[in-house]
């Protein structure tokens, strides 16, 4: 494409720095091609980067993820803090640009040459969503945005390694939640750092504050409790107080050093999930591409080679592991 030859490597790397809005998009279109010029472009900023402050948001689809976004992006529009979000949709192939619904709920931001939306899709991403996540939050992180939000709908693990890089995560549930519920209680989920019950217009949503009170009281140990806030993000109801609860949370992590060490946990996992990421799909192609090592498959389906003799010829063919 003529067009991505209008930006050199130099170039792309001032225009985010400057928080240019094409360079800003381009760059993270090239992160969702893999593209080489995005990863020089991001090796270059990643020394100014760790300014942003990063704010996860996941739950079940259609609880209001986005609604919520753009109500708190409203909030700290009035109190002039610049903002990416981002939304990431594992279900949706679509990228390059916002998906429909999140274009509705997020629009009466779009106007705001302060705040960036970028959604992305599952398409390509040599090392998943986790890399594509991670590389575009870094992009956001230094064009200064001083905000950034991750969207990803999630009940359970997958989301974890999208978020994951997030510095304070927010579970957002309504009434009817339960599978939620059910995977907090039985330790799928993993406890977030605060949590909306939306659609607190609802008949059923104090039920529901409940239900997540007694899960939440089982685990009683925690240094930090996540607390709970009833929003209705529709009408931006009760948003401020979601917001100052996200702000506690990182005044928290904020004293003692503890936001430095989880950033370095959380950077520490990213690099190794996007690494297990790339090396399973190298491994699949690998299998894929030869005859040679499906024929093993073969033959441990006719049980003619046990399984873990297959595992270690196509180790050693692919990643050249002697003796593992
Ligand atoms: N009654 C009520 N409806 C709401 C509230 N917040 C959001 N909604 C509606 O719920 C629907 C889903 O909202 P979204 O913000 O798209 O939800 P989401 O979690 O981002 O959805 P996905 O990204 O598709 O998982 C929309 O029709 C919203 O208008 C609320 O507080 N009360
Ligand atoms: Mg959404």
């Amino acid at each position: 494409m003529a067009a991505r030859r209008d930006f050199t490597r130099e170039s792309l790397a001032a225009g985010v720095r400057a928080g240019d809005r094409r360079a800003l998009a381009r760059a993270i279109t090239l992160v969702e091609n893999s593209d080489r010029l995005a990863y020089d472009v991001v090796r270059d900023l990643y020394p100014e980067t760790g300014r942003a402050y990063g704010v996860g948001v996941t739950g079940p689809p259609g609880v209001g993820k986005s609604t919520l976004i753009s109500s708190i992006v409203r909030h700290v529009r009035e109190l002039d803090r610049s903002v990416g979000v981002i939304t990431v949709d594992p279900s949706s192939p679509f990228s390059h640009g916002a998906l429909l619904g999140d274009r509705i709920r997020l629009a009466d931001h779009f106007l705001d040459p302060e705040v960036f939306i970028r959604s992305m899709g599952s398409r390509g991403h040599l090392g998943g969503l986790a890399e594509a996540t991670l590389q575009a939050l870094l992009i956001l992180d230094a064009a200064g945005k001083e905000l950034v939000f991750l969207e990803t709908v999630g009940t359970g693990q997958g989301e974890v390694e999208v978020i994951g890089i997030a510095d304070t995560v927010v579970l957002a549930l309504m009434p009817g939640s339960g599978d939620s519920i059910q995977a907090l209680k039985a330790g799928i989920m993993e406890i977030p750092d605060v949590i909306a019950i939306n659609k607190m217009d609802h008949p059923a949503a104090k039920t529901m504050l409940n239900e997540v009170r007694s899960v939440l009281s089982l685990d009683s140990e925690r240094a930090w409790k996540p607390p709970i806030v009833l929003t209705e993000a529709s009408r931006g109801e009760n948003v401020p107080e979601l917001w100052e609860q996200v702000e506690q949370h990182r005044a928290w992590l904020e004293s003692d050093g503890l936001l430095e060490e989880r950033r370095r946990e959380n950077l520490a996992r990213e690099v190794f999930a996007v690494a297990s990421a790339r090396a399973k799909q190298h491994l699949e192609r690998a299998v894929a591409d030869d005859a040679e090592l499906r024929r093993l498959l073969e033959q441990v389906q006719r049980r003619e080679l046990d399984p873990l003799t297959a595992v270690r010829e196509i180790l050693d063919e692919v990643f050249k592991l002697s003796g593992a």
